[in-house]
């Protein structure tokens, strides 16, 4: 079982956003546990105060550190990196962390406890990724207002990985990336819709030789669309 913990200003964002599709099932499985908590709960000041402005000057407010600090010790009793406990990782989603990759989400797959903290755009205290996290994550090069979304996208790509997950009949094996490409075109009825043939080879039952024209054709729409993947 897999327990995940997100620590935003936001916790209402994700109130529906694990009742659909394969993330639904695995907590109905319970094969995952998530909670959204509210950072303001961690805070000690009569307003409530989760962000200050940036020392040094500049635009918009940056999230303090006391309430994230208390929020993950609180959670995994650890002060600091150093006391986090085995099986745990805590993550901070920032636009400066290591870009998410499907090997990165294999990694994290295999721990039994994970605390994500959402930053917010114009920053996050740097000492929360200096002494509390054990890693930095950004979904790629691209602005969002907060790491919320980011969770979402994080979450989606882990629980899909915990074995049971996806159904006995499929499995991630084949999806796109985990062989360094993208994923086969897929077709299904009809055979013709305005004047668009399904690829006749599809029809013939021939496994093998559907196999090759799969092969064929991810390497094709990787050259088109991610020939990045290729010059690896
Ligand atoms: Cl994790 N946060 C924000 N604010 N922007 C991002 C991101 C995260 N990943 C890509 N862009």
């Amino acid at each position: 079982m897999l327990r995940v913990d997100i620590i935003t200003i936001f916790p209402e964002y994700f109130r529906e956003a694990f009742d659909y599709g394969i993330v639904r099932r695995a907590r109905a499985a319970g094969l995952v546990e998530i909670k959204a908590h509210n950072l303001r709960g961690w805070t000690r000041d009569k307003h409530s105060m989760v962000d200050d402005r940036p020392f040094g000057g500049g635009d918009g407010m940056v999230l303090k550190p006391e309430p994230i600090f208390a929020a993950v010790e609180s959670l995994t009793g650890a002060q600091g990196r150093e006391s986090v406990p085995n099986g745990t990782r805590v993550a901070l989603l920032s636009p400066q962390g290591r870009v998410l990759t499907q090997s990165l989400a294999a990694e994290l797959a295999q721990c039994s406890r994970l605390i994500l903290i959402c930053g917010r755009y114009e920053g996050v205290d740097e000492r929360v990724a200096e002494a509390l996290v054990t890693d930095e994550v950004s979904i790629g090069d691209y602005v969002l207002s907060g790491g919320e979304p980011a969770a979402l996208v994080l979450i989606d790509t882990i629980v899909r990985l915990l074995p049971g997950a996806l159904g006995s009949e499929t499995s991630a094996a084949n999806d796109s990336f985990v062989a360094g490409l993208l994923d086969c075109p897929q077709y299904t009825r009809p055979q013709e819709f305005r004047g668009m043939r399904v690829p006749d080879i599809l029809l013939t039952g021939n496994h093998a030789e559907i196999a090759g024209w799969r092969r064929a054709a991810a390497r094709k729409k990787t050259r088109r669309n991610r020939p990045d993947l290729l010059k690896k």
